[in-house]
């Protein structure tokens, strides 16, 4: 349901703070445009059960008015004494075979739209914030050259990341197969790091199987068996449709978060007989 249109619908969470996430559901609250910040910030507070002082945009811009949200918004509330975690922020490379749809994949997730034309890559960098499991974090994407005039760079492209995206095309087979240098060299770049960046394997092109399944060259099955030998979660995605887009990158920053944060041990229990 829009909200009137003398009115703005804003989703309200409690930030994450130093206490860790809120399991707070987002509440919706709507307000008059000409309503003053400080009744907004008054309601919001009622919604989330806090004496509501700051407020902040998901992509963690700090706002004093509401001329500065827009309609939908998610907005972030803090009370006084919360301190904003510090925010993660993550290496991420994009790499693979040349027209897999690397650029395609990060300009879906980045700026949600499809690239319909390929414009060969040398080398791009994005930023995005997004909230993983209700904890808002920055990416810092690189989306390689995937030509082989290239393959210079790629140890550069590969150095000092947190986790890679290995993509290839479900519509052309030898992408999968040029997905094994990437793997090699990460073995060599990262042999005395413990814990290893993770990598996710991305089967892009899904649409196009999808429709004509005679284009199909690599099976889901066979997918995961290369993923499981790199070690790595294995996703399906279209950059045209959008599906699976945001999952892999998602994954890729739970993965990463995995090693950054590992799970304390399981207690041992010891039983006297
Ligand atoms: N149908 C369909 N086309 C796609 C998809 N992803 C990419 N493409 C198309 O494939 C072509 C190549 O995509 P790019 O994203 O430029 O490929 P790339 O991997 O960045 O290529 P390089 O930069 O040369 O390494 C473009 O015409 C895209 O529109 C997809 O999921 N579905
Ligand atoms: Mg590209």
């Amino acid at each position: 349901m829009d909200a009137p249109a003398d009115s703005k619908r804003f989703f309200v969470r409690r930030i994450n703070d130093e206490a860790g996430p809120s399991q707070q559901q987002a509440q919706v609250l709507v307000v008059r445009t000409r309503e003053s910040f400080a009744n907004f910030k008054k309601r919001a507070g009622e919604k989330l059960n806090i004496k509501a002082e700051r407020v902040f945009l998901q992509n963690g811009a700090e706002i004093h008015s509401l001329a500065e949200t827009q309609n939908n918004d998610v907005l972030y509330v803090a009370s006084a004494g919360m301190q904003p975690r510090q925010q993660e922020t993550f290496h991420l490379s994009v790499l693979g075979a040349g027209g897999v749809g690397k650029s395609a994949l990060t300009l879906r997730f980045v700026r949600d739209y499809f690239v319909q034309y390929w414009d060969p890559t040398i080398e791009d960098a994005y930023r995005k914030t997004v909230d993983v499991d209700d904890v808002l974090c920055m990416l810092e994407i690189l989306d390689t050259a995937g030509q082989d005039d290239f393959d210079c760079l790629r140890a550069q492209w590969m150095a000092d990341k947190d986790g890679y995206i290995l993509v290839y095309s479900m519509d052309e087979e030898s992408t999968l197969k040029e997905l094994q240098p990437f793997f090699d060299l990460h073995l060599q770049l990262n042999e005395n790091k413990n814990p290893m960046p993770p990598i996710v394997v991305v089967a892009n092109k899904y649409d196009i199987v999808k429709q004509d399944p005679s284009k199909l060259q690599v099976s889901t099955d066979r997918g995961k068996e290369i993923a499981a030998l790199y070690n790595a979660q294995y996703i399906e995605t279209s950059a045209r449709t959008g599906q699976g887009v945001d999952e892999a990158f998602k994954v890729l920053v739970r993965e990463v978060r995995k090693l950054r944060d590992p799970p304390a041990p399981k207690p041992k229990w010891c039983f006297l007989l």
